[in-house]
This record gives C-alpha cells, structure tokens and sequence, in this order.
C-alpha cells in the first residue's frame, strides 16, 4: 500500500501500460494527473482547442502503434473534444479519453462545469465509458479502459476521473489493482481459412490485396509486402492506409479508386482490415460482384455487412499473412495482369500532366506537383480539406513514407484535423518535416495551433491551397444550382500566412506559379512553423475526382441529385 492522490496513481497506471506522452488543454480539474505525468518524465504537449488534443492523441495511434492518452477538463473541455472521440470511434482508434468533472457530492449542484452527464454522453461513442468513484476504482477503472481500448476490435474508451478524486490522497495497492500485466495475443486464422484463401489466390487470374486501418495498426507493412511478392499480387490501399508499405515497391499499385478507374476488374480480393463501405465504393463499387471476396478483420459484424465473403477470416492482419507466408504455395507469375496494375495510376498523369508548366491562376494539381518534388523518405504530408483531399490522395498519396500518416478524412469526414495529426506526427518523427496540405476552409477550424506549433517547436509546413471556397461544396453548388451558392464562399486572399507569423512562425503568400517552389524552400529552411498561402484559381467548373465521381451520373431528369450518396431516384 502506498500512500498518494487520484493524479498520481493514474499515472502510474499510464506507466505500467507504456504510455509517455499525453496531449492536453489544462484545467484545474485535472492539474494533479498534468503534475505527477511531469514528475514521471512523460511528455505533455498542450494544444489551443480540445478538439485538437483529441485528434493529435487518435493520431499518434495510428502514427506509433502505441496508446496515448487525450486528457480534457470537465464540461467545456470534454464536449470540446467530442468530434474526435467520434472520429476515433468511427475509425475505430484505441484512444484513452480522459476529462475531469466537479467533484462527486456536488452532482446536481448547479456547479462550474458540471451538469453533464459526460459518461453517457461518451457512452454510444466508445467501446467503454465510465466513471470512478474512489481513489481505487480511479486506478482499478484505468487499468480497465486501457485494457479494453487495447485488446479485440480497438477503439476509443473514455474515463471520467472527478475532481476531489484526483487531489484526494489515500492508500492504494496499484500493482494489485491497477496491473497491466498481460499480453495481447493477436487473433490467429484457423489451417482451414488459410487452407481456402490459398486455394481461391493460387487459382485466381487477376487477384487483388487491399488493405485498411486494420493492417495499419496490426504493423503487417513487412508480411503483406512479402506475400505480395511472393504470391504474385498486387497491393492496393486506401488513403488511411497510406504509407503502410512504401509507394514505391513495383506491387504497390495505387488507392482502392485506382482499381476502379483502371477497370482491372480484379476476380479475387484479399481485403485486409478494411471495410466494405465509403472506402470500397459501397457493396460492389470497387469489388466486383463476380470477385471471390477473402475478408480478414478483428470484427466478425464486417465480415458480410455489405457483401458475403466467400472465406471469412475474424483474426489480426499481421498473423494472417503470417500463416499465409508459412505455406509453400505456388502462385502464377500472372505478369500481363501485374503491369496492368502498374498502370492503375497511369490516368492521373495523362489527365492531368499538361497543367504542370500552365501560368496564374495556380492549379491545385500543378501547386502539389511541385509540392511533391519536396517529398520524400524525409517528410510526411498529412492532407485535409474538401477538394483538396481529393486532389491529395491522387498527388500524394503514395508518397506517404509512414503508415497513416498520409491522412485523409475517414469516416467521420471531418474538416480541420490536419494540426493534431501533425502535432502527433512531429513529436513520432522529430527527423521528418511534416507538411500539411489543406484548404482555405479547412486550416481555419483549428488555425491557433500555429501557436502550438511555435510554441513546442514543431517546425511543421503548412500549404494552404487557397480557393476563397469551402471549395467542395461550392462546385457541387454551382453545378446543381446553377451558378448560384449559399453559405460556401470565403474572403478572396485571406493572409493565413501572416497567421503563422504572428504566432512566431514563417509566412509565404504565393500568387504565380513561378514562385511556389521558391516559397516552399524558404519554408522548409526557415526551420520554424511555417505557411505557405497558395492562391487558387476559383473557377468552380474544376473539381478533384473525388468530387466528379460524387457528382457523376448526375442526369436532372431521371434522378434527384444528393452529394455524397447514390441519388434518389424521380417518382
Ligand atoms: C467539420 C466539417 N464541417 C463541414 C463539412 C462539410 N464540408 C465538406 S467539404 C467542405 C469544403 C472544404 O473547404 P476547404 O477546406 O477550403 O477545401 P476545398 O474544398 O476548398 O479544397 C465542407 C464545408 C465537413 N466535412 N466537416
Ligand atoms: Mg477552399
């Protein structure tokens, strides 16, 4: 027994189960946890929104393969946070979400930040959330929320830890009841669902692999780059999946759209932690109705939501691949169907190479272009923004150098993430320079973090491809309506630039196309958090293919068009 307030027995928790690093916005509430996590060493990093500490942890995740904790205070700062619990949840991200909260026996008191009932709130978007009472179920139910966010199908957990919880000392045995002393062992595949999946691959003309967040955070870069060569198949991701194995092998073909547009009308797909649904282009969109399907998730309610498999595998990715690799096997060479892959992203070029060298206004395929030349194994992009992501992930997508760190949306679709990945991204990888690439809409959501940014010198480059638009909704207004908008245009030539210098960072304002590479350079150079502002041309007839692909189909006359989703049909 020792003897010790609710802070520090928490953090001792933290440290039995490896964390080191927990991302926050300060409030009284929860000062003692922020002061025994600075006694033991760990790193706290502090944003400007709480959204933004919620993402950054949900990110770091994805980025490390390790637990991170996002630590709010009570009522304002819990419900501030809230858009990333459902994004982590949506993803399903193992997150460790703790707040703060009035103390126990002034519930129902009409007190400063209380009057929430934060653990229900929490409840529909986690895989457990609750709330201690005493200094043991503080260290008891903390143990227990990272346990749970850590072991079957991961996802975010949330833990309300109450203020006279947190600076009551008492006596309290952590290694008895706050031990997280145990191993995940990763779901392994029957012989029989390998037996089936070999058989269906060995035989199949034109198979494909795709892999998800599902591969992301078993770690399976290595084993799925080593079945693909050795079986023949070529590799394709979605753009959560980015950087999971490097866009630069000769089997790693492209995104899931890439199979599609390319009409490779793949017979067989090993879909590898992903799920049918948005990504996969609904039940038959990117897989095709004749394909065999081979499944493999930690969730058997995937296997078969949207489309039956005809080998359902509920098991780790990494173990998966694992047993596949342990079977000696003979594949065909299947070379005509592999160069074909190789071409699946031949379109981007062909579509759009001629914009490269064109003068004022810049277009967004031409700004990352030369964006791109800055890329490499040194750096990271995250992308966010409306049109903008949809013109990232066919620039730079497979430049991604890191699992899930070429971010995108995921399910959630929400805007204004990119500081938190990149926070959470520069503190895994101090070596790398980090780059965001986001619209004008999107850097505004959370655009104090430059101050973050400056503040822990985190010298990340910002490129704000700069439309004066909520650029995706506006195309998609113009071309319905029109011509006519509402509520989609910005300020022409707002100076984000001079944002990220005012908060002690380096700013570029980039009008002609002549002048981007420079402007980048300086950036880079300048060692400092940086924003470089590119202003866009906004001619609202040019749309990403994302956005095109939404709109496509469009025929007035039969259908009610709906963005997003398949259209109603006329009655
Ligand atoms: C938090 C949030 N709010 C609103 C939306 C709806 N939305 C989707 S795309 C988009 C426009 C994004 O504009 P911008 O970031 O400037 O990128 P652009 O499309 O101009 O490249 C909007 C408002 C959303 N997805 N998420
Ligand atoms: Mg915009």
């Amino acid at each position: 027994m020792e003897n010790m307030n609710g802070g520090c027995a928490v953090v001792r928790v933290f440290e039995q189960a490896g964390i080191d690093t927990i991302y926050t916005l300060h409030g009284g509430h929860i000062d003692p946890i922020l002061e025994a996590a600075d006694d033991a060493g760990m790193k706290i990093l502090d944003t400007r929104h709480e959204a933004v500490t919620g993402y950054a942890a949900d990110a770091h995740v994805r980025m490390t393969g390790k637990l991170a904790v996002s630590l709010t205070t009570a009522g304002p700062g819990f419900t501030n946070m809230l858009t990333a619990m459902a994004s982590a949840w949506l993803d399903r991200i193992p997150v460790v979400f703790i707040s703060g909260a009035p103390p126990l026996r002034d519930g129902e008191c009409n007190v400063l930040q209380g009057g929430l009932d934060q653990v229900a709130i929490a409840a529909p978007m986690t895989k457990w959330s609750g709330r201690a009472t005493s200094l043991n179920t503080a260290v008891q139910l903390t143990a227990h929320a990272i346990r749970t966010a850590n072991s079957g199908t991961p996802g975010p957990v949330f833990l309300e830890l109450p203020i006279d919880i947190l600076y009551g000392p008492g006596e309290v045995d952590i290694d008895e009841i706050g031990s997280m002393s145990f191993e995940v062992v990763r779901p392994a595949p029957t012989p029989s669902a390998i037996e089936k999946t070999l058989e269906i691959l060995s035989k199949a003309e034109r198979p494909v692999i795709m892999a998800g967040t599902g591969a992301v955070l078993s770690q399976a870069g290595e084993e799925l780059l080593a079945f693909a060569h050795r079986a023949n198949i070529p590799v394709f991701y979605n753009v959560k999946a980015a950087g999971l194995v490097p866009g630069t092998d000769p089997l790693v073909c492209g995104t899931f759209a890439d199979i599609t547009r390319s009409e490779l009308n793949p017979d067989a797909v090993l879909l590898l932690g992903a799920r049918t649904g948005m990504y996969t282009g609904g039940a038959t969109g990117v897989i095709p109705a004749e394909a065999k399907l081979i499944h493999v998730d930690l969730d058997a309610r995937e296997l078969g939501r949207l489309r039956a498999p005809q080998v359902g595998i509920v098991a780790d990715c990494r173990e998966t691949l694992q047993a596949l690799l342990d079977c000696d096997t003979a594949f065909p060479q299947r070379d005509d169907f592999i160069s074909n892959a190789q071409k699946s992203r031949a379109w981007v070029d062909d579509r759009y190479g001629n914009l490269i060298d064109t003068p004022a206004p810049i277009h967004q395929y031409q700004a990352l272009s030369i964006l791109k030349e800055f890329l490499d194994d040194s750096t990271l992009a995250i992308g966010d923004g409306g049109d903008t992501s949809g013109w990232n992930e066919i620039t730079l997508a497979d430049t991604a150098s890191q699992p899930g760190v070429f971010a995108s949306v995921g399910y959630l679709g929400n805007l204004g993430m990119h500081q938190g990945w990149a926070i959470a991204a520069q503190l895994a990888h101090p070596e790398k320079r980090i780059v965001c690439v986001t619209g004008d809409g999107s850097v505004g959501f959370q655009a104090m973090e430059f101050d973050t940014f400056a503040r822990h010198d985190l010298p990340i480059v910002t490129v704000v491809l700069n439309n004066n638009a909520w650029g995706m909704s506006i195309v998609a207004q113009h071309f319905l309506w029109e011509g006519r908008d509402i509520a989609s245009k910005l300020s022409a030539g707002t100076r984000y630039d001079l944002m990220a210098e005012a908060c002690g960072g380096h700013g570029e304002l980039v009008t002609e196309p002549g002048e981007l590479k420079g402007a980048l350079q300086r950036a880079f150079d300048s060692g400092k958090p940086a924003c470089v502002n590119v202003i866009i041309g906004t001619d609202t007839t040019i749309m990403s293919p994302r956005t095109e692909a939404m709109l496509a189909g469009a025929s007035p006359e039969e259908t009610i068009v709906m963005p997003y989703y398949d259209n109603l049909e006329k009655k």
